[in-house]
């Protein structure tokens, strides 16, 4: 059975073991889930999304599957073994997916782990594989590159720069990413604070963004998903008096509320960042970007135009960011989001990844299925 371009699909989205959809522990996969939905959904397509137990998906179809989740890949080091524990949510959504395979034209997989990735070969469906971060442990970059060179076009990434961290970036399909801009409202007259977002743990550098606060006496308004306790409680012991705010895990309405008011959002991985939503939420309320020159941010951040690159793991680099931003027009921030960051943009091209996909799956002929 082929597909034209324009039928309408029948979609399976598998999301991530990690946490539940509206728990903020699955990071920025869960954003990404939302907003892929949303517009296959806009352009009449029918989905169904499979996730853990306790998830919430928007009012869209949801399956909810119990089970015990997973360790989080980039706590794992490189020569990390697979581990499933007993009774794997991640082995029970795939189980899910393959019972019920026959009714998709395509299975999309979030999770950024080996068993997805190992069972492609044994479904009669096509599966896209949405790998949401660069290279963390050899095991799973042989199964990605296993799939890479069995299924060409299969495996989807947010940036060039996320690619090249894998040893087959060539066999990568850069998708960026997108964000429903009318849940984000431009703000010309920002506060004087500056926010940092994001999960709070060591490969995300919070500690440096909080010595500039201490540094320039700039407050700074934290959000996002206490991950690493210890690692959080070290960081308000280490910085006393640093003129900082934790504001919780927000959902996304009440986060672009807070955000959007920020002078600037403060970006400070210590990894490569598949990509930085985040980054993209705050350009999109004209709040610019100051982030160190790493992974997916240095190719969404313009230096100087729509926020600054810093000298990565540089403090002083981020203090004197912070002493330029009248230098940045906020209004171009907006502009470079609807330009390259809409949903619409990132819908055309997993609309158009998709039909590639499907256009070289050769289905087994129907009735010896
Ligand atoms: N770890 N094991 C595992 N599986 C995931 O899907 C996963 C993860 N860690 C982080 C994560 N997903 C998301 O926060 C990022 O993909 C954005």
């Amino acid at each position: 059975m082929t597909t034209k371009a324009s039928d309408p699909l029948k979609i399976l989205l598998v999301s991530s073991p990690i946490g539940y959809l509206g728990s903020g522990s699955g990071g920025g996969v869960e954003l990404t889930l939302q907003n892929i939905a949303t517009q296959l959904i806009q352009r009449g397509h029918t989905l169904k999304i499979v996730a853990p137990k306790g998830s919430t998906a928007w009012g869209m179809p949801l399956v909810e599957i119990a089970g015990n989740s997973q360790k989080s890949a980039q706590t794992l080091g490189r020569d990390a073994p697979i581990i499933l524990p007993a009774s794997s949510v991640l082995a029970n959504l795939w189980d899910y997916a393959r019972s019920v395979q026959a009714e998709y034209d395509l299975i999309v997989n979030f999770a950024y782990d080996w068993l997805p990735f190992y069972l492609t070969p044994f479904f009669n469906c096509p599966i896209a594989h949405l790998v949401s971060m660069g290279s963390l442990t050899e095991a799973m970059d042989q199964i990605i590159e296993q799939v890479a060179t069995q299924f060409p076009g299969t495996i989807g990434v947010h940036t060039r720069s996320q690619a090249q961290t894998f040893t087959f970036a060539d066999r990568c399909h850069c998708l960026g990413n997108g964000i429903d801009l009318s849940r984000y409202d431009f703000c010309a007259d920002p506060e004087t604070w500056v926010g940092w977002v994001g999960r709070i743990a060591p490969e995300k550098g919070l500690e440096d963004a909080v010595a500039a606060s201490g540094l320039t006496g700039i407050g700074l308004k934290i959000m996002g998903f206490v991950e690493n306790e210890g690692y959080w409680q070290q960081i308000v012991l280490d910085y006393l008096d640093a003129p900082i705010e934790y504001e919780g895990f927000l959902p996304t309405d009440e986060l672009q509320r807070r955000l959007r008011v920020c002078r600037a959002l403060l970006m400070t991985p210590r990894w490569i960042e598949a990509f930085g939503n985040v980054a993209i939420e705050a350009l999109a309320c004209g709040v610019p970007v100051i982030a160190y020159r790493r992974g997916g941010l240095a190719e969404i951040v313009e230096d100087g135009k729509t926020g600054f690159l810093v000298e990565p793991d540089s403090v002083d680099g981020l203090v004197e960011a912070l002493g330029k931003l009248d230098q940045i027009d906020r209004y171009a921030c907006r502009q470079r989001v609807e330009a390259e960051y809409s949903n619409q943009a990132m819908g055309d091209r997993i609309e158009q990844w998709f039909h590639d996909i499907l256009s070289k799956h050769l289905r087994p002929a129907e009735g010896n299925l």
